[in-house]
């Protein structure tokens, strides 16, 4: 069959199953993003912002059941469950296709289906992929324009007839009891019905960069991780790339664009959620970010943690579920250090202090990555960036050092596994619970999670040079609740420090855990924190070491023998060195 049969059979599929109003086949031009606006804000889907303070920008108020991404009702169906893992969501593909084909028969009656070709990753790479999704909400359609690269570029990628990933959205009635995301790795397909919001409807994102990418890089020998990128410049001109692992809501974004308080140093984003990375012909490891924009949270963004961010929502950005100022502004929670009088909530109602959020606490923005003033000018390299270091963080309280380097790539691999964070609002469910989060790959990873560790073992035996790895841990507190470290900008400190490992120039002192920076290692010229605060921040305490490594041992035991024996070697040979 051709291209245009196999997708077209597809398509009359979906309009079969889903019954839409009629199907419009988009293109991705400008023509078409302007007349999805206008179309929206006659139905009050879009309200208009400040013409003139926020040209082109636009508030999209989401049901208030559908404010974040539903891990409960996200499940990976492939044949065997063993595929899935149990860190994953489980359902029998025919029952999956039985459950939600009921909430998506007639769904799309009404509204027109959108259809939707669109491309992962930089035109002209190998490494980018090819999907097509249908939907039925014009608001998916926008975002899908910003977060992808939609229209004729996406099937002129595909390297062969079938080589692509179907998805097929619907709005059900966004009720969460009929709201299901669905993967299916072996049929390369996702069906997503009952939310409009997020990672849980703009399918190109989590459902398949991550899910379903992850899946195919085991297969094809390469890696689908949820990491920003970014490049780190000296006062040389020579650039480092390093790629950071980090749950949702945790920072990615602003480390991605974090403007630097050292002299001579610059930090340049390639991308602030998704790297696709491969191994190339010399062995060196290579990253590609493959999206077009940023769906980042607008809580907390502001001048001071990143300035970047500010600069480029300015213009040409949609806003959802953000707080509404009397000029028709967009607000969130510290964006200004006093909520501005007369505001409306992320809902439109009048909102009080002392009301809670005026802002919903996973409200994000919608925006072209071209608008980010930090952009990396290779960003969109077909081949790439070389990587030369990689970064696990998570939120974390107590216990996890500031920064700590791993010993070598499977100790790093073991890091990795080992994180646990605390929960963010981009889930529904309970804030601040600390749960693992394995490369902070819990909700992306669309196989069993023992064999993705081992596919990374098994990526860097591949690799001539492996990236040194570290662990970072931003958000440590001492006994007061107050954070140790001051983080944002501060933060290229850290990557200074970083850069300097991996090129044999920084001083470390081995711990248990890794190697920490020597006393004197970071640069904190100009830095307001005491060397005893910097201390705790850095400390490894062997107590609160053994019961977290014990607590570990519990997660890795659901594994079974799947779990990779090095794995589990690096585990009790930490235990063994604390105990020493
Ligand atoms: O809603 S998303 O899944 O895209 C955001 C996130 O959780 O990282
Ligand atoms: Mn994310």
């Amino acid at each position: 069959m051709s291209v245009t049969s196999v997708t077209e059979k597809w398509v009359d599929e979906a309009a079969a199953l889903t019954r839409p109003s009629r199907v419009v086949w988009c293109d991705g031009s400008k023509i078409e993003y302007d007349a999805l606006v206008e179309e929206m804000l006659r139905d009050g889907t879009l309200l208009p912002l400040n013409p003139t303070t926020y040209p082109n920008c636009y508030l999209h108020r989401s049901h208030p059941q559908d404010v974040a991404r539903t891990e409960q009702l996200t499940f990976i169906c492939t044949c065997e469950r063993d595929d899935a893992g149990l860190t994953n969501n489980w359902m029998a593909p025919a029952e999956a296709k039985a459950r939600a084909g009921g909430f998506l028969r007639g769904a799309m009656q009404d509204r027109p289906m959108y259809v939707i070709p669109y491309l992962m990753g930089p035109a002209g790479s190998s490494m980018s992929r090819v999907g097509l999704m249908v939907t039925d909400s014009a608001y998916v359609v926008a975002s899908m324009h910003i977060m992808t690269r939609v229209g004729p570029v996406a099937l002129q990628h595909m390297r062969s007839e079938d080589d692509l990933v179907f998805g097929l959205h619907s709005l059900g009635d966004l009720s969460p009891d009929r709201r299901l995301i669905l993967h299916f790795p072996e049929e390369k397909l996702i069906w997503s019905v009952g939310s409009g919001y997020g990672g849980n409807a703009l399918l190109g994102k989590k459902c398949h960069s991550l899910r379903i990418g992850s899946w195919q890089a085991r297969r094809e020998g390469w890696l689908a991780e949820h990491m920003l990128i970014i490049g780190v410049e000296d006062p040389e001109g020579r650039v480092a790339y390093l790629a950071a692992a980090m749950p949702s809501a945790s920072g990615k974004t602003n480390l991605a664009m974090v403007e630097s308080r050292l002299p001579g140093w610059r930090v340049w984003t390639v991308g602030d959620d998704i790297a696709w990375m491969h191994v190339d012909a010399s062995g060196q490891l290579r990253a590609t970010n493959p999206e077009r924009g940023f769906f980042g949270v607008a809580p907390n963004t502001s001048p001071k943690t990143n300035a970047n961010a500010i600069t480029m929502v300015r213009s040409n950005t949609i806003f959802t579920n953000v707080a509404l100022t009397p000029s028709r502004e967009p607000w969130w929670e510290g964006l200004t250090a006093e909520p501005p009088a007369g505001l409306m909530d992320w809902q439109g109602r009048p909102w009080q202090p002392g009301s809670g959020p005026a802002a919903h606490p996973n409200s994000r923005f919608t925006v072209l990555a071209q608008q980010c003033p930090s952009m990396a000018p290779n960003w969109e390299d077909p081949q790439g960036v070389p990587i030369s270091g990689l970064i696990f963080g998570s939120r974390r309280s107590q216990v996890i050092p500031l920064v700590f380097e791993a010993f070598d790539w499977t100790h790093g691999v073991f890091l990795g596994s080992a994180m646990s964070t605390e929960t963010t609002a981009a889930i529904t469910g309970k804030v601040g619970v600390v749960r693992r989060d394995p490369m902070a790959m819990l909700p992306f990873c669309g196989y069993n999670m023992a064999d993705y560790f081992a596919h990374w073992l098994a990526v860097g035996r591949r690799l001539a040079r492996p990236p040194r790895i570290f662990r970072v841990n931003w958000f440590r507190r001492d006994g007061d609740g107050r954070f140790l470290w001051p983080g944002y900008s501060e933060n290229v400190r850290i990557l200074k420090w970083m850069v300097e490992r991996i090129r044999g120039a920084a001083r470390a002192e081995e711990t248990p855990v890794g190697w920490i920076p020597a006393p004197g290692a970071l640069d904190t010229s100009g830095l307001d924190v005491t060397p005893e605060r910097l201390r705790q921040a850095l400390h490894c305490d062997a107590q609160e070491w053994l019961a977290a490594l014990d607590d570990l041992g519990e997660f890795y035991r659901q594994f079974g023998p799947r779990l990779p024996a090095p794995i589990a070697q690096a585990l009790a040979e930490t235990q063994r060195r604390f105990r020493a």
